[in-house]
């Protein structure tokens, strides 16, 4: 992406969902109580949901009165996870095995519930609105319906099997997709590249696709550069890119007014990128050396780093993701990525900022992920 300029803000994209027939899950009476002489914190809570036995349970917490809320690496145990409907359940906290030896006297926990399990290899992003204020870009709100996400970046694995099937069934690409090894993340492929192995997925599976040629959806976009708008998308069925706002609201996390993913600094034990020339960044000056061998791209393998808050890997760097969205003031000319590279500086891994290129154009840096609706 050589012509790519860098600009930052928020985009507030809202979509129509699809009507949500199911009845959806509800978490209540949650209560969070240190037991005495300990680090462990009991955390109780009522699940219900009229039409699901068996919910997908999450849980975060704030040791600062909601500001922030993370989801704890380790120390979690109880009704997490796969979770049957009742009253009573109970989450246990070591919060010794979380945090400094240190006095927090405004906790808080969030539990979260899902009735559609995530399915393999993507995570549950749930509905809400993550607001605050970013530490270079100011004051943003981001307000999404639930919806799943690829946890990390499209391998060149999953796009080869893919793309076997696409082209054996009526598809046509402008490239064939790179990528290091497999399991590193797919590059060289355009927006329209993306799009199209998104309805290529999503027929392969069985489900109806997103992306169609004309506001009639009468034919599904298999071929072709085509700069589809919004009303050639069926919002809530098939694999689809996120949106922008999507994408920045899954990339904070479940925290809000982060400039990473994690916090506020970054170095080489976070995420893939090129370091030096900001104060932010703590990391050694240049390409993480445990990538940059054997010739350019210098990508990581997905999963390689920790993930965020709801799972998430590699939002930060590896490669840029493409959404769906043109840029701001550039309709009909470019599309927007996120989220940094390898071979790019602190600044454009932060959260909150986007660049842009020409859906056309392909690079070495530039990749993707979908996500798909729940419900289907
Ligand atoms: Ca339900
Ligand atoms: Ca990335």
């Amino acid at each position: 992406m050589n012509k790519v300029r860098v600009a930052a803000g928020f985009l507030a994209a809202v979509f129509g969902a699809g009507a949500c027939l199911a009845a959806e899950p509800s978490v209540t009476n949650v209560r969070a109580a240190q037991r005495a002489g300990s680090a462990y914190v009991d955390i109780t809570y009522d699940l219900a949901d009229a039409d699901t036995a068996t919910l997908s349970v999450t849980v975060a917490v704030s040791t600062n009165g909601g500001a922030v809320y993370f989801t704890p690496a380790s120390g979690l145990s109880g009704h997490l996870g796969s979770v049957a409907r009742g009253a009573g359940r109970k989450i246990v906290w070591n919060a010794g095995a979380a945090l400094p030896p240190k006095l927090f006297s405004n906790v808080r926990a969030r539990v979260t519930a899902s009735d559609s399990p995530a399915p393999s290899g993507m995570v549950a992003i749930p509905a809400g609105t993550n607001s605050g204020t970013d530490p270079d870009f100011g004051a943003y709100s981001l307000t999404v319906s639930a919806f799943f996400m690829d946890a990390t970046e499209v391998t060149k694995a999953q796009w080869d099997e893919v793309y076997a099937w696409a082209v054996a069934n009526g598809y046509g690409f402008s490239n064939a997709g790179s990528g290091k090894a497999s399991g590193h993340p797919v590059h060289t492929v355009n927006w329209h590249d993306c799009v199209k192995w998104c309805n290529a997925r999503s027929q392969k599976e069985g489900r109806t696709p997103a992306y169609y040629t004309t506001s009639a959806k009468s034919t599904v976009y298999k071929t072709g550069m085509i700069n589809i708008e919004n009303d050639c998308v069926n919002w809530g069925s098939g694999y689809r890119m996120p949106t922008d706002n999507e994408w920045e609201y899954a990339a904070r996390g479940g925290a809000s007014s982060r400039r990473f993913p994690w916090g506020d600094r970054i170095d080489h034990t976070r995420a893939n990128y090129y370091a030096g020339g900001y104060p932010y960044d703590d990391g050694y000056s240049g390409y993480d050396t445990r990538y940059a061998t054997g010739g350019t791209p210098y990508t990581s393998p997905g999963g390689t780093f920790a993930p965020n808050g709801y799972g998430l890997y590699d939002m930060a760097g590896n490669v840029w993701e493409w959404c769906w969205d043109w840029y701001p003031g550039y309709t009909g000319s470019y599309r927007v990525a996120r989220g940094g590279g390898w071979s790019r500086y602190a600044r454009y891994c932060r959260a909150a900022i986007r660049s842009y290129g020409d859906p056309s154009d392909s690079s070495y840096d530039l990749g993707f992920r979908s996500v798909l609706p729940p419900g289907q």
